[in-house]
């Protein structure tokens, strides 16, 4: 299953009410009745009015609770899921509050002399409490834009990780053997994020999953937590790509992928850049074709 990444923004708390209120004023100068109703009517209106923006603001977020190991661990290196999960309920908590204020002042205005004082008192309690929503907005604002940042990656697919040190041929391989259009750069830590490609095997979808290079490291960065979710809770086979250029020695290379190959996962080995050094003595697969023959293999043995 693909994750609904596109959400909706959060506009400044002023805004809503801003058009809640001017919903409600709209409302009790056209609605025919006694001044009490009038006033039951602009209540009801502006209660209607938040209540509806808050609740397609919180049900357009995906339920967290339903997210992958590897979406959730994706998600988590930028934000906790309990911060977003608070934000989400505070905005629920918020909703249960206005409707009970609603109901609240307009059985007080029911049998009111004089409706304006509890009119006044309706919109500062409202506006009040819908102030106070702004850490929440921005803790949704700052969910969203992870959440467009996410790889729109399927779970379900037979997914191969490409992986190796940084600037080796990952993105360049990616670029081969699918349909993808990722960024190649003649540095290294050029894929900072997860490229997607899919290629076609019978009718079905092979996904690939571009990393971003590591280092063979205890301590990672970031960047480097990317690709290590991606190898761990996502992959279903990995292809590693060794440089025979040496931008880092093949030991340190050769490091790499036995640390790898501890993920207890099919790897296929493919050596990049052999135009440049013709007479490596690397064993692997030298071209994008024999990867994509060798892929194939293991997906027919996945299925
Ligand atoms: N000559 C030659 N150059 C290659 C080959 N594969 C990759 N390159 C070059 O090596 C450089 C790095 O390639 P990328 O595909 O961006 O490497 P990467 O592993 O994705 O790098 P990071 O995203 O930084 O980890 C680029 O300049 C590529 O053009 C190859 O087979 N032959
Ligand atoms: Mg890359």
């Amino acid at each position: 299953m693909r994750l609904n990444t596109n959400v909706p923004p959060a506009e400044k708390p002023q805004h809503y009410l801003e058009t809640a209120l001017a919903r409600g004023r709209k409302r009790q100068s056209v609605v025919k009745g006694t001044r009490q109703h009038k006033e039951r009517e602009r209540f009801l209106t502006i209660s209607t009015s938040l209540v509806k923006a808050l609740t397609n603001l919180h049900d357009r977020y995906p339920s967290f609770d339903n997210f992958s190991e590897f979406n959730k661990r994706i998600f988590q290196l930028e934000m906790q899921l309990g911060t977003i999960k608070k934000a989400l309920a505070g905005i629920n908590g918020c909703i249960t509050t206005i409707k009970k204020i609603t109901t609240e002042h307009i059985a007080r205005v029911k049998n009111a002399e004089d409706v304006a004082p509890i009119r006044n008192a309706y919109i500062g309690r409202i506006s009040s409490i819908f102030k106070r929503l702004q850490p929440h907005f921005d803790t949704l604002n700052a969910a969203r834009s992870i959440l467009k940042d996410m790889p729109t990656v399927d779970d379900e697919l037979f997914t191969v990780a490409i992986a190796g040190f940084p600037n080796v041929g990952k993105s360049t391989l990616l670029k081969k053997i699918t349909t993808a259009k990722p960024e190649i750069k003649a540095y290294a830590f050029t894929t900072k994020g997860l490229n997607v490609g899919h290629f076609e095997y019978k009718y079905n979808q092979i996904q690939c999953i571009d990393t971003p290079g590591t280092l063979n490291r205890k301590k990672m960065n970031t960047i480097e937590k990317r690709a290590d979710i991606t190898l761990r809770y996502l992959a279903d086979a990995i292809v590693y790509v060794y440089d025979p250029t040496e931008t880092y020695s093949i030991e340190m290379q050769q490091q790499l992928f036995e640390y790898t190959k501890e993920l207890d996962k099919p790897i296929v080995i493919y050596v990049s850049k052999t135009d440049l050094v013709p007479d490596t003595k690397l064993e692997g697969l030298t071209q994008p074709a024999a990867v994509t023959k060798e892929l194939t293999r293991l997906f027919k043995e996945w299925l």
